[in-house]
């Protein structure tokens, strides 16, 4: 497995398999982490350095590491909800999802799913890639962002590239 994976199981979905406790905002002590890394021979020599190199050299920005503390910026399932500040999203975001999963979005809006947030693109390109995961034609929804957040809808930073919302109504979302 490659660390950043590993690194997201642990601060993403399974942080007591590690005997770690992700704060409020989804962070933990570096050293803390490190214990758990050394205990599979995979990770046995992983160094603070590591884990700053990857974070860096990752194209994808997934964590975050700051005063010590390390954490996932988004994508989180952990049962409890990983508190995030609201922001003003841009005029409009993307999200790519396969055909299939359309008409259902459509009829209830975008739900978080097995996720605590759902996931927005801030450009059609990373919502393709996010909707190619799952489907090699992924269908690019458009979500007009600065009125959900004028009527009330929350929306939280992730990185660059994604933004995070607790639910997008269908009446936000238009299908290009
Ligand atoms: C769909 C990866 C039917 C939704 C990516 C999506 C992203 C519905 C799936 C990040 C629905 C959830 C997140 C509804 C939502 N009816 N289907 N009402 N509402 N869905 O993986 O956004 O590489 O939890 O369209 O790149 O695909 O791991 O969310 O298809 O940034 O860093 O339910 O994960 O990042 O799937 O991806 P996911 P996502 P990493």
């Amino acid at each position: 497995m490659k660390l950043s994976k590993e690194l997201s199981y642990a601060l993403r979905h399974a942080p007591w398999e590690y005997e770690l406790e992700l704060d409020e905002e989804g962070w933990v002590e570096i050293p803390q982490l490190l214990v758990a890394l050394h205990e599979s021979p995979q990770w046995k020599d992983v160094t603070e350095e590591d884990l700053e190199q990857m974070v860096q050299a990752s194209e994808k920005k997934r964590h975050e590491i700051h005063s010590g503390r390390i954490r996932a910026l988004y994508g989180h399932s952990t049962p409890q909800k990983i508190s995030k500040t609201p922001a003003d999203p841009p005029e409009i975001l993307y999200h790519g999802t396969p055909l299939r999963s359309v008409a259902s979005i459509m009829e209830q809006g975008l739900q978080p799913r097995q996720r605590q947030y759902v996931h927005l693109s801030a450009d059609m390109d990373t919502a393709n890639q996010v909707g190619r995961r799952r489907d090699d034609e992924p269908v690019i929804l458009k979500i007009i962002a600065a009125q959900a957040a004028k009527d009330g809808i929350l929306f939280y930073h992730g990185n660059e590239n994604i933004w995070l919302a607790d639910h997008i109504p269908a009446r936000y979302i238009e299908q290009r």
